[in-house]
C-alpha cells in the first residue's frame, strides 16, 4: 500500500517536472511502457499467491490509472502551451493592408464608351439606355425591317424562347423608344451591350455600340458630315483626319453611307491593318427613313433626321491597337493591366 502511494507521488513529481511532450513521453514509457515499473507490477501479479492477488492486483490497476490521469492531464497542459505558444509567435495584425496591392481600372471597352459619351456631351446629346431584351417591333419592324426582308435574317438574331423577343442585335431599339416617348426634336446617343450569332477574331456574340441620332427641322447629310468630322478627329486626336463616306444600304436610313477614315497605322501609305488600302471603316450613318420616323409618330414632312452606329471594341481595336477582338473578354489581366 505504502510502496504504491510512493509511486503515484514520485510519479506525480516527475510529471509535473516534465516540460515538454517529448519528456513526458520519456515518464509514460516509465511507468507504462512494455517494460515500465507498473507493467512489471502486473506481470508479476502471477508469481503471487492467490490469496494476495485479488487486492495486490486491485492496487496495481489503480495505481496504473491514476499515472495514466496524471500524464493525460499533463499532456493536455504542455499541448495548450504549445498552442498558445504557437498563436503568440504567429499573431496577424487584420489591420495591416495586404501586400502587393494593385489599383484596379476601367475596362478598355468602358474607357472608350466614357471618351465617346464625353464628345457628344459636349455637343449637347443627352445619353438613352434600354432594354437588352427586345421584341420584334422595336428591333425590327419600326426600323423599316420589312417582313421576309433577307436583313431581318442577315442580323444573326439570338432569339427567346418566348417569340416575339429576342436579344438586341443593335441598340436602335432604344433610339426608337427614346422617339416615342419623347418625340422631336431630340439629339441622343444610345450606348450599351448588343448581341449577333458571329464569332471571329473581329467578332463576338456580345459587342457593345453607340448609335447617334439626331431629329430636327432642315437635318441633311452635310451637318451629318460635319459632327462626325469632328467626333472622330477629336476621338483620334487628330486635326488632319480625313474622312470618306461611301454610299451603303440599312433599311434604316435613306440615304445610307459606311465611312472610313484614313488609316492611322501608316497615313494612307498601306498596311496590314488596312488591307493596303489606306482607308479603315469606321461606322455606319445615314438620314433617318421616312418610315422609321413615320413608326416614331414623328411628322417626316416637318423633320428628318441623321443617325449612326459605331462598334466600341472597334474603336477600341483601332485607337489602342487591339489585334483580336475576343482579347476584351477574356479577363486576361496582362491584357488589362495595359490600359490602367
Ligand atoms: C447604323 C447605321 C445607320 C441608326 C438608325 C437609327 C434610328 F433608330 F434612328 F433609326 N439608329 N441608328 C443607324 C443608322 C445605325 O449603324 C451601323
Amino acid at each position: 500500500m505504502q510502496k504504491f502511494d510512493q509511486l503515484i507521488q514520485e510519479a506525480q513529481a516527475r510529471i509535473a517536472a516534465s516540460g515538454s511532450l517529448v519528456a513526458l513521453d520519456e515518464v509514460r514509457v516509465h511507468y507504462l511502457g512494455k517494460k515500465g515499473v507498473l507493467t512489471e507490477q502486473l506481470k508479476a501479479l502471477g508469481a503471487l499467491p492467490a490469496s494476495e492477488r485479488p487486492a495486490a492486483g486491485q492496487q496495481t490497476n489503480q495505481a496504473k490509472h491514476a499515472v495514466t490521469a496524471m500524464l493525460d492531464a499533463r499532456r493536455r497542459e504542455l499541448e495548450a502551451q504549445t498552442l498558445s505558444a504557437q498563436l503568440t509567435a504567429a499573431t496577424v495584425d487584420v489591420t495591416l493592408p495586404g501586400r502587393g496591392q494593385e489599383p484596379g481600372g476601367l475596362h478598355p471597352v468602358t474607357q472608350i464608351l466614357e471618351r465617346v459619351q464625353a464628345l457628344f456631351a459636349s455637343l449637347g446629346f443627352g445619353v438613352e439606355e434600354g432594354p437588352e431584351i427586345e421584341d420584334e417591333f422595336h428591333n425590327f419592324d419600326a426600323l423599316n425591317f420589312k417582313p421576309g426582308h433577307p436583313a431581318r435574317a442577315e442580323m444573326d438574331t439570338f432569339y427567346l424562347k418566348d417569340w416575339p423577343l429576342l436579344l438586341r442585335t443593335h441598340t436602335s431599339p432604344v433610339q426608337v423608344r427614346a422617339l416615342l416617348k419623347h418625340g422631336a426634336p431630340l439629339r441622343i446617343i444610345a450606348p450599351g451591350r448588343t448581341f449577333r450569332h458571329d464569332y471571329d477574331v473581329t467578332h463576338t456574340p456580345m459587342f457593345h455600340q453607340v448609335e447617334g441620332l439626331l431629329v430636327d427641322k432642315e437635318v441633311s447629310m452635310a451637318h451629318l458630315r460635319g459632327v462626325l468630322t469632328d467626333f472622330l478627329q477629336r476621338f483620334f486626336e487628330r486635326d488632319d483626319l480625313r474622312l470618306r463616306f461611301r454610299p451603303s444600304y440599312f433599311p434604316f436610313v435613306e440615304p445610307g453611307a459606311e465611312v472610313d477614315i484614313n488609316c492611322i497605322f501608316c497615313d494612307g501609305a498601306g498596311c496590314r491593318v488596312c488591307k493596303h488600302s489606306g482607308w479603315l471603316e469606321v461606322l455606319g450613318c445615314g438620314l433617318v427613313h421616312p418610315n422609321v420616323l413615320d413608326a416614331c409618330r414623328v411628322d417626316p414632312r416637318r423633320y428628318s433626321g441623321w443617325a449612326f452606329g459605331v462598334g466600341i471594341e472597334r474603336l477600341g481595336m483601332l485607337r489602342y491597337g487591339i489585334s483580336d477582338i475576343r482579347m476584351n473578354f477574356e479577363n486576361d489581366l496582362r491584357f488589362l493591366r495595359q490600359f490602367r
